[in-house]
């Protein structure tokens, strides 16, 4: 139970800030325990603000005040009140400026939480976004409250040797008693939130760039001494970033030097704080032995997304935190864009496409389906959501298709012209592009206001004597919390046609032959005609998945394995493949739940013999196409989710697979199985990512020879993508020495953190019997640690979150030892325990035995003492 009842705040209450700060001088004495913070703040009334209170009130928490003044003159304890969320000073001078000068104590040690300043290791540093900032003194802290930061920061030279904030380095200097100080000044106004700090014992890995304009930058990551040696991808991609924002926006970074921090506690990915972006660990380090091809294309993703963000963020920032996905949606896909360019756009696409589908999906069709700006919420931290990332990435991305790469460019250059130093909405947004293109979007501005997943469905008719072809689409919104009527929405739907000898076909659409066009589809009903056509095509609908809907087509196998082959549009080709493979699997679900007989059909196998027999292109995108649908997907189709069916029908589609075609399999694996140093080009990751693919068939086989294949590839292998791809076909079979090859995995890697990250990943996901009892064993492994959230992340939310058939033993065994870890975490890191609810927030889409089990840990958690407002939030709503 919650000590009192949370608030709630809503989009529709904003009114802009009474105050402004313009500038802030920042003092700390950094300690452990005893942090001094004084902060010295040039205030005044907003002109833009009609309240008439004469108070302030500055947000802080868990702060402890040592004096407030203001103009010098310290303040009466009549003149003031210190609560738990915020001071409130009772009259502030209203006719002119003033400055206010605070001091307080904080202690970073007792921050478990990792928000505000903490300790890393012995390293200390700062989150501040969303709400952070409040936990290091009373500050307005709100985005639209942008500030100029001066920041001086003393500390003992031995412990803390680096001392780091935003902007430029003015100064620095020894003190006595072997501490010394440095100064940092940031010219550009921001919001408390882009603030950052790092102290510690940091080695440095530096690097220039040169702008488009020829400034040069100085580039620096900062590592502890052991980790120097995997810094070169990172700074790789860094600039790679910096280049390609400069090529594809036209955008120029701002500062002399960009720095970079990896701390090993970390709640998220990374904080794109100005010139000081904190990374988790797991976004920088990597060198071929540690890090999979995997690892390698996210740090790639999550530099640039970061960087990117120095514009799409922080120049331009958020008026309220309701227009988060103004600068997450758009730096998403940025940064989507950024990482196809620099690997394969086909294959980033089905990735992005896939996630999106799996996870995002599911969260706009439970209980927590929020729009992409949502208009409530208790804390803001339970908004970093996969809607206001990825499907807010999708919104922009629609926008992108619809103006064409021009278009969308003029847009961007308008918006970043027009409210650069400003904080501002996703209507201006939308606006800049409307103004720049001369267009109307206003009905599609329902995307950002209006949740759930819209379905689409297609009725097609074809004329052959006239050689035209109606297709008729359908859209369609399931409700969702307090959104129960749905409006049509603006979908762009790419189509294509292709022959029956699988060519494009030219067809004639509004008067102009071609060969492929964007429909606008705006009504609930809408037609639209093809003519000019020779014969009846097969229509190929939603290319490159130009909408995040549901596409509903009733296809036939054979149709299916028709675009499988011919599709010229990459993504519609592996999606025929992925239909192909759901419609054989929930044939076999049917199956199974009649008690029949398994036979998988021979189109299926034909098919993925055929994409084997084609080899020689793009080898990741082949891998792709051989890669089945995913469990959760699967799951998403259906109306009562049954685990163990889904698992058993999967597994059958694979192991039936190996079967017929093990030779194809073994030819292809031997074809590009080479002993690798594991250097990251596309053609080394394209050559693993197949023969991975490939062995993790032959495992199904549980054949001698299987075992002995992955062993020696577990054993020889000189990079991790090789070795842990071996080990998870071993831990996913009944390979005899599993233990064995676990051990030595572990006694190899054990002082490598993000290693060791993975083996217990892949334990907790293994799907083999009496997973949930070593899961419960690891919890009691010395290296594990509930205090830091990447281990946390791949032990309980792997196992909660990626290993449906356990966590969802039918006994809720699973159910009862999340909700056990969400209710310890719950004390230490309330971000990370919310994170870790989502595994029990879809509890309506099992059955009744489930159902119950899964409310009852709800229930359990939400009368827990002291919850917290993430966790009560994520908790109540999911029973609601
Ligand atoms: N903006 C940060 C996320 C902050 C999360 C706060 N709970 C990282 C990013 O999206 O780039
Ligand atoms: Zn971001």
């Amino acid at each position: 139970m919650r000590d009192a009842s949370p608030q709630t705040v809503y989009l529709k209450d904003y009114t802009p800030p009474e105050y402004l700060i313009d500038q802030i001088e920042l003092h700390f004495e950094l300690d452990e325990q005893r942090t001094r913070v004084q902060a010295r703040m040039n205030v005044r009334r907003n002109p833009h603000s009609s309240a008439d209170s004469v108070a302030l009130k500055l947000w802080g928490e868990e702060l402890q005040l040592l004096s407030i003044a203001i103009d010098g003159r310290p303040l009466q304890e009549n003149e003031f009140v210190v609560g738990d969320e915020a001071l409130i000073v009772h009259e502030a001078p209203q006719d002119r400026p003033f400055e206010i000068l605070i001091e307080n104590l904080i202690d970073p040690q007792a921050n478990t939480a990792l928000e505000g300043l903490y300790l890393s290791s012995s390293m200390l540093c700062t989150q501040c976004e969303a709400q952070g900032f409040r936990k290091i003194t009373w500050f307005l802290d709100r985005p639209d409250v942008m500030s100029r930061f001066k920041t001086t920061l003393v500390a003992d030279k031995a412990k803390y040797p680096v001392l780091l904030s935003n902007g430029n380095k003015t100064g620095s200097g020894e003190l006595e008693n072997n501490r010394h100080w440095v100064s940092w000044e940031d010219p550009f106004a921001k919001p408390c939130y882009l603030f950052a700090l790092v102290a510690g014992q940091l080695a440095c890995v530096a690097d220039q760039f040169v702008t488009m304009s020829g400034r040069r930058i100085d580039l620096q990551i900062f590592v502890e001494q052991h980790n120097v040696d995997k810094c070169g991808h990172a700074i790789q991609s860094l600039k790679n970033a910096m280049r390609w924002d400069e090529q594809t926006y036209g955008l120029e970074y701002d500062l002399d030097l960009y720095m970079i921090v990896a701390v090993d506690h970390f709640n998220m990915g990374a904080m794109e704080n100005k010139g000081l972006n904190v990374f988790n660990t797991k976004f920088v380090l990597a060198r071929p032995d540690t890090a999979t091809d995997s690892d390698y294309e996210h740090i790639e993703g999550v530099i640039g997304h970061e960087y990117f963000h120095n514009w799409s963020g922080n120049r331009v920032t958020c008026r309220d935190w309701f227009q988060l996905s103004l600068k997450e949606g758009f730096t998403v896909f940025r940064d989507q864009q950024f990482s196809g360019d620099m690997t394969s756009p086909a294959v980033k696409r089905i990735e992005d496409v896939n996630a999106l589908r799996t996870r995002q999906f599911a969260e706009d069709a439970g209980p927590l389906a929020h729009p992409v700006r949502p208009e409530a919420y208790i804390e803001i931290n339970n908004f970093y959501t996969l809607t206001v990332y990825e499907k807010g990435a999708e919104v922009v991305r629609m926008l992108h298709t619809l103006l064409g790469a021009a278009g969308f460019r003029m847009g961007c250059d308008l918006y970043f012209q027009r409210h650069d130093g400003q904080a501002v909405t996703c209507e201006d947004f939308v606006k800049a592009l409307e103004d720049a293109n001369g267009v109307e979007l206003g009905q599609f501005r329902r995307w950002y206001s209006q949740a759930g997943t819209p379905v689409v469905t297609v009725e097609q008719d074809y004329d052959a004597a006239n050689g035209r072809l109606q297709l008729t689409l359908r859209q369609s919104c399931p409700p969702t919390p307090n959104q129960p009527v749905k409006q049509p929405l603006h979908i762009p739907v790419k189509l294509g046609l292709l022959n029956a000898d699988g060519s494009p076909a030219t067809f004639e659409f509004a008067g102009q032959p071609h060969t492929e066009v964007t429909l606008d589809l705006t009504a609930a009903e809408q037609s639209f005609n093809f003519g000019n056509l020779a014969g009846k095509p097969v229509v190929s609908l939603l290319r490159g998945f130009s909408a995040p809907v549901t596409l509903q087509m009733p296809r036939s196998l054979d149709e299916l394995a028709f675009l499988l082959s011919h599709d010229s549009d990459t993504f519609n080709r592996w999606e025929a493949g992925q239909q192909l493979a759901t419609q054989a699997i929930f044939q076999l679900i049917d199956s199974i739940e009649l008690g029949r007989p398994l036979q998988l059909e021979p189109i299926v196998v034909d098919a993925y013999r055929r994409v084997l027999a084609d080899a020689g292109g793009d080898l990741s995108y082949q891998a792709l196409l051989l890669a089945l649908p995913e469990e959760s997907y699967l799951s998403g189709q259906m109306p009562v989710i049954d685990v163990e069916a889904v698992h058993q029908a999967r597994e059958f589609v694979k192991k039936t697979l190996a079967e017929n075609l093990a030779e194809q399999f073994l030819e292809l694996y031997r074809q590009y199985h080479r002993d690798e140093s594991g250097c990251f080009d596309a053609g080394a990751v394209g050559r693993r990512r197949l023969k991975n693919a490939c062995l993790s068939y032959l495992c199904k086989l549980e054949t001698p020879d299987s075992h002995r294949l992955a062993e020696q590839q577990f054993r020889a292998a000189r990079n991790m993508t090789d070795q842990i791809s071996a080990l998870a076909a071993i831990v996913n079979s009944r390979h005899p020495d599993q233990d064995d090859c676990l051990d030595s995995f572990y006694r190899q890697w054990q002082q490598e953190a993000l290693v060791i990250d993975k083996w217990f990943t892949l334990q907790a996901t293994s799907s083999m019997p009496n997973t949930f009892a070593k899961v419960q064993n690891l919890m009691r492994h010395p290296a594990f640690d509930m205090k830091t959230p990447n281990r946390v992340r791949a032990l309980v939310g792997a196992f909660s979150q990626s290993n449906p058939l356990h966590f969802h033993a039918a006994n809720g065994e699973g159910y009862r030892f999340l909700a056990d870890r969400v209710i310890e975490l719950n004390a230490l890191n309330p971000q990370i325990a919310s994170r870790m609810v989502s595994g029990l927030a879809q509890w309506r889409r099992y059955d009744a035995n489930r159902q119950s089990l899964m409310k009852q840990e709800l229930q359990r958690i939400v009368a827990t003492d002291h919850l917290s407002k993430d966790v009560y939030e994520i908790a109540s709503k999911s029973l609601a």
